[in-house]
């Protein structure tokens, strides 16, 4: 019964996605319904992903953030996200798990892809990060951390590297994991999430 829909999620990526994000066939399915109804191609472009990223930071720009965010989910670098790099996208970001989290943030991190953060990178993303924060917001930040130039400063200072140094991502989830100031510099939550 219902197994004549074509638009069920195949056995084979269904098997390989419990394996690799131990979500259970109940949720992976629940999930590809749910992205073939907001996504009938299947494939989520970037500008329907910064769309995404623009409802969510309404008072704020995301438009950086979401082009690095969408950058670290395509794994396979075609320029689009399929249901596959959605799903693993969920199970990185929402797991408890910190270092699952922290591998992530890596990548994100990882701008070139080769392996290694600079400091350029962290800038660059730290900037990406900053813009999140709603104008009203600044004023409020530490004195340390009111500027991007600032946190990516910050940041750096817990990996304890020279600026011309790289940082491998075992340092980047030990230096982050080691200073709690770290983790708040890697991410930015909206405060009036009610
Ligand atoms: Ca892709
Ligand atoms: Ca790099």
């Amino acid at each position: 019964m219902g197994n004549a829909k074509s638009g069920a999620v195949s056995k084979e990526l269904l098997q390989d996605l419990k394996l690799s994000t131990k979500f259970s066939e109940a949720e992976i399915t629940q999930w590809y319904d749910n992205f073939t109804k907001q996504c009938p191609s299947g494939r989520i472009t970037p500008t329907e992903f910064e769309a995404i990223y623009a409802r969510f930071f309404p008072e704020s720009d995301a438009k950086s953030y979401a082009q690095h965010v969408f950058r670290s989910f395509d794994t396979n670098e075609d320029g689009t996200l399929d249901f596959r790099e959605y799903v693993v996208a969920l199970h990185m970001t929402s797991s408890g798990k910190i270092t699952l989290k922290l591998e992530w943030a890596f990548s994100l991190f990882d701008v070139d892809g080769n392996g290694y953060l600079s400091k350029s990178e962290v800038c660059e993303i730290c900037a990406a990060i900053f813009k999140l924060i709603p104008k009203e917001e600044v004023p409020d930040l530490p004195s340390d951390e009111n500027t991007a130039e600032k946190r990516a400063d910050k940041l750096w200072g817990f990996f304890h590297k020279d600026d011309r140094e790289r940082v491998a991502e075992g340092e980047f989830i030990d230096g982050i994991m080691a200073n709690a100031d770290a983790m708040r510099l890697i991410q930015y939550e909206p405060s009036k999430a009610k």
